[in-house]
């Protein structure tokens, strides 16, 4: 067990490539309209912005929407020979490009290519009335992309090509506040390939494991490395398969994304409660709620927590703690039809963990449950 803090673990990361925060999430998608709806009325979403064939993009649809700093574009081809058709239809509606937010385009995308990053965008300088974005992107797992945006005084209302999307519809913001992590899946023997790249390439930092042997339930075998900036910005947790009892649920996002790619976006919240709360009324689906057993073993394993317990069972938040606070979260369903794609809201009270607290105790309650069955 280390014993730096998370703190200075990332304080470890090089400076090379200096991160404000995620700049947006943009997913291709077979209907961007539809999805832009969905992400509204259920996830309390706001229109920002929309690009198209009525403002001049002819091969694609693109509408923005925001809430708290959380910023995402879906995107449709609207050709079937489109890149972006091509994407959607190898590996369903999905998340294309992690787009972080940085001083300098030109210099990241340098730094990152010089270092062994792919190129996907040469850097590009977009200007209109409202002022100038520049950006450039790589790649890193599977054909996901991260791209660089720089936005020194740009006052439009997303980047130049975009319009300002003014709708009659506007359903009330949930109180997701800004992206907590974004974790991708690689295949068999692809961890450590990518935690090296974060490390070479980005500059980050690993600042968390967890083995087979620490997560290996049933129902979920896998190896995590959680990696970061320098700044704790920018955090991506990557997920490997292992061998368990049954086939790994990220072996079988691999099989239904038909590669790697992004398996779930955490974002975060200061009232999980209320936020859960809204997001059950407007038919978000989320896990199953774990047994009675788990909720009164969380005195003991987390200690005091502000939360009623009560309220946190009721709704099937789970809570996790490390040496520096405490943790709620709670995981939606895929929202694709492939089982590929969720969610995860999290309120964080100093922890700076992920979680994993929770594999085991989900364990150890389903076998208090079956011993009150008497089969233990
Ligand atoms: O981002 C992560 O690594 C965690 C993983 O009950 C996780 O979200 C998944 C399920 C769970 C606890 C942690
Ligand atoms: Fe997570």
């Amino acid at each position: 067990m280390s014993t730096l803090t998370f703190a200075e673990k990332i304080a470890q990361a090089e400076n090379f490539l200096p991160i404000n925060g995620t700049d947006y999430l943009e997913f291709y998608v077979g209907n961007a309209k539809q999805a832009a709806h969905f992400y509204k009325t259920a996830f309390g979403f706001q229109s920002v912005a929309y690009a198209g064939p009525e403002t001049g993009v002819r091969d694609r649809s693109s509408y923005v929407l925001q809430q708290g700093k959380i910023r995402l574009v879906l995107t449709s081809g609207l050709k079937s020979d489109s890149p972006i058709c091509e994407h959607q239809k190898k590996h369903g509606d999905g998340v294309k490009i992690l787009a972080l937010w940085v001083d300098d385009a030109e210099k990241a995308f340098e730094e990152t290519t010089k270092r062994g990053g792919k190129p996907y965008l040469e850097p590009q300088t977009l200007t209109d009335e409202f002022g100038e974005v520049k950006m450039s992107g790589i790649y890193t797992y599977g054909e996901t992309v991260h791209m660089f945006v720089e936005r020194k005084n740009y006052n439009g209302a997303f980047m130049p090509g975009y319009e300002p999307w003014k709708s009659d519809y506007n359903p009330s913001d949930v109180g997701l506040l800004y992206v907590d992590h974004c974790v991708g899946n690689v295949g068999w023997d692809r961890m450590i390939p990518t935690v090296e790249w974060y490390e070479k390439v980005m500059g980050f930092v690993n600042i968390l494991s967890f083995d087979d042997k620490q997560i290996n339930t049933e129902y979920s075998a896998l190896m995590s490395k959680v990696m970061s900036n320098g700044n704790g910005f920018a955090k991506f947790p990557i997920n490997e398969p292992a061998e368990g009892q049954r086939k790994s649920q990220v072996e079988e996002y691999l099989d239904f994304y038909e590669g790697e790619g992004v398996q779930h976006i955490a974002v975060a919240t200061k009232d999980i409660v209320k936020t859960v709360t809204e997001l059950k009324s407007r038919g978000v689906e989320f896990l199953s709620p774990p047994p009675e057993a788990y909720y009164d073993m969380i005195p003991d394993r987390v200690g005091n927590i502000d939360e009623d317990i009560k309220k946190l069972q009721n709704l099937g938040i789970l809570v996790d703690c490390d040496e520096e606070g405490y943790l709620l979260q709670i995981f939606t369903k895929p929202v694709e039809d492939r089982p590929t794609l969720f969610y995860e809201i999290i309120e964080r009270h100093g922890a700076q963990s992920f979680g994993a607290g929770n594999f085991k105790a989900l364990f150890e309650a389903l076998e208090k449950e079956q011993e009150k069955r008497g089969n233990l």
